[in-house]
């Protein structure tokens, strides 16, 4: 599968430039065990790369002239380097012209280019294709042109792109895990310091498999946005209680409950649910270290409740792929993942049983909503890099 992509992905550079590109990038779409809407909130997250990625065939154009194709689309932009970038109506685009703006605010030494990028991550599944399209495209970009980048500025770069150029004002995890993924390593990030650490992504005889409602998401027309005002609101009014607070980091329960009447009851629905999954990162941390796998999945279990009763993020769709596993022996956890709306459900299960899942919800989710379900079964990856023939 990602040999097919590469090979696809250079040959089509090939054809369309008449000439081998110098470098390939692959970068990884991303899953998160756990922490989800905390990115923003100053929480913890526990993230992954994973093995499915956008492959960037890259070359200098040898003048000012940049050309990318997105090849799945079918798609070409043309412009010159010296042109001023803004937003255009190529969604896709957008991502890549609003990192090329950031580089050029930084930087003289950008010139032309030529990109052919492809994708085995499915768009809109909620498993961060628009990451890995920002990220591998700095990558990209700070090889040609030798720029002096960190990892952590493409992140950062990354999600910038994303506020400026797509409007979604999106935390850091995304960008984060695709870069900075590790083979079998969940990142344990705190998205206040950016701080990280790596723990073992060990989940001896179960496994983790995503359960794809195919509701497609953006985020750009979904409630995320409003999510994040609401809980801005929300905090200023807990601040106001509790002077001494820095962010949601230093809230407790208790003191959201105090604020009930204050907060009303959409924005206390909002911030009881990031104070309580702030907490459930580390608690899911500790029980992964401690194989606690029954406990992993309850914490899970709980989160996925969060989200759609208290955050309000979820669907019909995700709510039922997680109902109609709840009951399965087999099936320790299972959550809507990301920033919702639609997407993909993760599910912490036995080894040896997903065939069986599948099958079984396949059957229900058609019955219900006439969707046939996607599953993926992934494999935690290295982050964003440069492939080596
Ligand atoms: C989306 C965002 F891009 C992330 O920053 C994060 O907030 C996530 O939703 C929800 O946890 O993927």
């Amino acid at each position: 599968m990602k040999k097919k992509l590469i090979q696809d992905t250079k040959s089509h550079f090939i054809q369309t430039f008449q000439n081998d590109a110098q470098y390939i990038f692959l970068s990884p779409g991303r899953i998160n065990i756990i922490g989800e809407h905390v990115d923003y909130n100053d929480g913890f997250v526990l993230p992954a790369a994973i093995n499915k990625y956008i492959c960037f065939a890259v070359s200098k154009s040898g003048s000012s002239k940049c050309t990318v194709i997105a090849k799945d689309l079918d798609e070409k932009h043309e412009f010159d380097l010296n042109d001023t970038l803004q937003p255009i109506d190529k969604m896709w685009a957008n991502y890549i012209l609003g990192v090329l703006h950031q580089l050029k605010e930084r930087t003289n030494n950008l010139e032309g280019f030529n990109i052919v990028f492809s994708s085995s991550i499915p768009m809109g599944a909620g498993l961060s294709s628009s990451a890995a399209l920002e990220c591998g495209f700095g990558y990209a970009m700070r090889k040609l042109f030798h720029l002096d980048l960190s990892k952590e500025d493409i992140a950062l770069i990354g999600q910038k792109s994303e506020h400026t150029f797509v409007g979604v004002n999106c935390g850091i995890m995304d960008q984060f895990a695709s870069v900075f993924g590790k083979k079998n390593k969940v990142i344990k990030l705190d998205c206040t310091t950016l701080e990280y650490e790596y723990h073992k992504a060990d989940f001896k005889n179960h496994s983790l498999l995503l359960l794809d409602s195919k509701v497609k998401h953006t985020h750009l027309t979904s409630g995320y946005n409003t999510r994040r005002e609401e809980v801005e609101q929300g905090f200023s009014i807990l601040k106001q209680q509790f002077p001494h607070i820095k962010s949601f980091r230093d809230c407790t329960e208790a003191m959201v409950l105090e604020t009930r009447e204050l907060l009303g009851e959409v924005h206390f629905k909002r911030c009881f649910f990031v104070v309580k999954e702030i907490q459930r990162v580390l608690d899911a941390v500790n029980a992964l270290e401690n194989s606690n796998f029954k406990k992993l999945g309850e914490l899970m279990c709980e989160t996925h409740e969060g989200l759609s009763k208290e955050y309000e993020v979820s669907c019909e769709e995700l709510d039922f792929l997680v109902d109609a596993v709840k009951n399965e022996k087999s099936v320790l956890g299972s959550r809507m993942m990301g920033g919702g709306f639609g997407g993909c459900s993760i599910n912490l299960v036995e080894k040896g049983s997903e065939k069986e899942i599948i099958k079984t919800v396949s059957e229900k989710y058609k019955e219900a909503f006439g969707i046939d379900l996607q599953s993926y079964k992934v494999k935690i990856s290295k982050g964003t890099s440069l492939y080596k023939k």
